[in-house]
């Protein structure tokens, strides 16, 4: 018999996506029964709000799953290494929102919109992993040009904001500006360089052939996402002095052509997405216009006419919402409306 309601377990809860993922629990009406916010030691104690209550956040650790029907991680990679087998072991099914067991071949890589289907394949390791935002809000937005048209290549640049990297970097964006304009010393301790009134291209490490890890998992995810392994993409991953949704420009080669009133037209009517598309009024996507909202926004659609086949989108989206809350719940409600 199907449950009424389902023991939820939010993993990193005080942390930026943590913060997310309550709003988004509460707003979409998730039918939560128990509910256990789980955080380190630094943050337990501290009471946040519910549905009008007070929860108390808890120290995780391997006992804290006992009951728990789902289990949301986002407290960073080495937290789900440690613990995601005890909330399994615990009848528990964990949706992590890490980097941690994305490109694990046996664990499933959901983007609802995209590929829900994948979300059945949980049984396998008891996991399934939320990819990163920048992928995210790319594939949404590539999928429908995808199934009209064959994608051949796909170069992308991101212009990614602050809250990517966490409250902290918020804050530190913030201070350096205050600093600033006051004529005193930049302090950094989360961006390798000062972030305010600059571009730094460097999210994550640096691996050994120049790309850094954020541009990798853009590539390797979104192969693993579309089901295309050798698709050809290429990523320059930029931090951008923003607090929160990340842009990013990316070019797209189609084996079939497409102009760009057909990829409006695709997608007007894709799931997920909404076209702000109307340059004679000024109205294309802005980070400022995104963040707070549920959807992808696509616009500056134009042909690119260097290559037959070529078209260019400008695509924004709030990272700590689709990029991260949101994709994660919407894939416990599928997890529990057709398999919990
Ligand atoms: O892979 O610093 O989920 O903006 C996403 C945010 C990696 C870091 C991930 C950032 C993270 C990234």
């Amino acid at each position: 018999m199907k449950k009424e309601k389902y023991n939820v377990a939010v993993v990193g809860v005080t942390g930026a996506v943590g913060e997310q993922m309550r709003e988004v629990l509460e707003e979409r009406l998730f039918p939560v029964g128990e509910l256990r916010f789980l955080a380190s030691e630094r943050s337990a104690g501290q009471f946040l709000p519910f549905n009008g209550n007070r929860v108390r956040v808890e120290v995780l650790d391997e006992d804290s799953f006992e009951g728990i029907d789902v289990a949301l991680f986002s407290a960073g990679g080495s937290v789900s290494a440690k613990f995601a087998s005890a909330a399994v072991a615990a009848g528990s099914v964990v949706i992590d929102n890490t980097a941690y067991f994305r490109m694990e071949p046996d664990i499933p890589l959901v983007v609802p919109e995209v590929n829900a289907s994948e979300i059945a394949n949980y049984k396998t390791r008891g996991v399934i992993a939320n990819p990163n935002c920048s992928t995210i809000q790319m594939v949404v937005a590539l999928k429908p040009i995808h199934d009209a048209a064959r994608i051949k290549r796909v170069v992308v640049s991101t212009y990614q904001s602050v809250s990517g990297a966490g409250r902290k970097a918020m804050e530190e964006l913030s201070h350096q500006v205050a600093a600033l304009f006051n004529g005193k010393e930049v302090e950094k301790e989360k961006f390798p360089h000062q972030i305010a009134f600059n571009c730094i291209p460097h999210i994550d490490v640096f691996t050994d052939g120049g790309y850094t890890k954020e541009e990798l998992k853009m590539v390797n995810e979104t192969r693993k996402i579309l089901g295309e392994p050798s698709l050809r993409i290429t990523a320059t991953t930029v931090r951008v002095p923003v607090f929160c949704s990340h842009s990013e420009s990316v070019n797209v080669e189609t084996e079939k052509k497409l102009t760009a009133a057909d990829v409006k037209a695709i997608l007007r009517k894709a799931p997920g997405v909404m076209v702000a598309d109307e340059p004679e009024k000024n109205v294309y996507p802005m980070a400022i216009d995104a963040t707070g909202t549920d959807a992808i926004f696509v616009g500056r659609i134009r042909e690119d006419d260097s290559v037959p086949n070529g078209i260019n989108l400008w695509v924004v989206a709030d990272n700590l919402r689709k990029g991260a809350a949101l994709n994660a719940v919407q894939i416990a409600e599928i997890l529990i409306r057709d398999y919990l």
